[in-house]
């Protein structure tokens, strides 16, 4: 596919040169073709339960960035990369798991798709359900999602319940009316889901040539740890030269039933995405860790405000609470790391971007500086 040509002459630039300024025998923009991000089932179709044929609902999700972080390295005394997927198309992971739900329910025939959701799984399936033009239904916790998971998902004209219950609860009841109605579930109980996030670890590994050692993730429904496990092990099973790393998964203290090896009745965390008490994915996730050499542990809010401030100051990136718990429990707990080993190659899953949740954002943050209109009143408050 190329790009549309440019053939109004409002946007010819004055000189006569093309669109890409490039005079004769000067330097030319690249094709959009060559760096467009390209959408994850069209990157991974063979590692996917798709054929070229099917009808595909994509925002070109996937492909985000491994961000090497130097400081979060120094205090951690391993190479730790941040895999930043607040850059999805709705800014979280949910859209890898979303396009495999979404185009799969398309080609099943289904007209309407329905999730329980903490928030990102709901915005990802409304604009999911408005690409492919059908209807949205998203049960969210009232009154305990982030505004703008809830900003999203309006904007996209799913309809929102506000279930006065929890997160399990939500779940519990869309299972059961998806069993009885002709609409699809597409929470991370549904299989495309785990194929479409398991994605990322292919992505890892291609970014660090096979050589991981660890992943440090949030878990909270336990579906992307358990995603990431399977991708790996696909890749390790092709070819035994690329490592199976430990999967590290870290829960929030107040949400932790993974932890204690019992569902928690009502959890509670600052981490609203994480606020769940009985994972759909439990036994899964507890596979992935312990087969993998792994663990899990929890944090406090506290621990996940900490590291939520730390990465937004000191390595520029900036991720919703739940995401921070990833390295949040690596600074506490480590990731498994033996003494006298190589220098280790650890990646933490930044879930969800930091934008999603304003209201926690500016609660951390020290307040805006009031100043009058002069240059007096500006020194007096920037001159020290
Ligand atoms: C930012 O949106 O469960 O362990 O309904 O939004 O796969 O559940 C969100 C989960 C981590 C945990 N980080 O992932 C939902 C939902 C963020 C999240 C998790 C979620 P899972």
């Amino acid at each position: 596919m190329t790009g549309p040509a440019c053939t109004d002459p409002r946007l010819a630039p004055p000189s006569g040169r093309g669109l890409d300024g490039a005079a004769e025998g000067g330097h030319r923009l690249r094709g959009t073709d060559s760096i467009r991000r390209m959408g994850l089932i069209e990157r991974y179709i063979e590692r996917l339960p798709f054929a070229a044929t099917d009808p595909i609902v994509s925002l070109n999700e996937g492909s985000t960035p491994l961000i090497h972080a130097p400081r979060l390295s120094d205090r951690v005394g391993a190479d730790v990369y941040l895999k930043y997927e607040g850059l999805n198309p709705t800014g979280s992971f949910k859209d890898r798991g979303m396009t495999c739900a979404v185009s799969a329910a398309v080609r099943e025939g289904a007209e309407a798709v329905i999730c329980a959701s903490t928030g990102n799984t709901a915005a990802a399936l409304a604009a999911y359900a408005a690409r492919a033009g059908i209807r949205g239904v998203v049960l969210v916790p009232d009154g305990k999602i982030a505004a703008g998971k809830l900003a999203q998902a309006l904007m996209h004209g799913a309809e929102v319940i506000a279930l006065r219950g929890n997160f399990d609860e939500a779940l519990r009841l869309v299972r059961q009316i998806a069993d009885a109605h002709p609409i699809a579930l597409v929470n991370s109980v549904n299989d495309f889901r785990i194929e479409g996030q398991k994605c990322a670890a292919f992505e890892i590994q291609e970014d660090l040539e096979g050589q991981l050692d660890a992943l440090c993730i949030p878990v909270g429904n336990a579906g992307n740890i358990t995603a990431y496990w399977k991708g790996f092990r696909e890749l390790h099973a092709e070819d035994p030269s690329v490592s199976l790393p430990r999967m590290v998964g870290f829960q929030a203290r107040g949400a932790n039933p993974l932890v204690r090896g019992e569902a928690v009745a009502a959890p509670e965390t600052v981490a609203s995405a994480i606020r769940i008490g009985n994972p759909a994915r439990w036994e899964e996730a507890m596979t992935a860790m312990t087969g993998s050499g792994g663990s899990v542990n929890d944090v406090t809010d506290e621990e996940i405000l900490d590291a939520y401030r730390f990465l937004a100051r000191e390595e520029g990136v900036f991720c919703e609470p739940a995401s921070a718990t990833s390295v949040a429990g690596l600074l506490k707990h480590g990731a498994g790391i033996e003494p006298g080993s190589d220098r280790q190659r650890i990646a933490c899953v930044l879930t969800g971007h930091g934008l999603k949740d304003p209201q926690t954002a500016m609660d951390e943050s020290t307040p805006v500086i009031p100043c009058e209109p002069s240059l007096a009143a500006l020194e007096k408050v920037l001159i020290r």
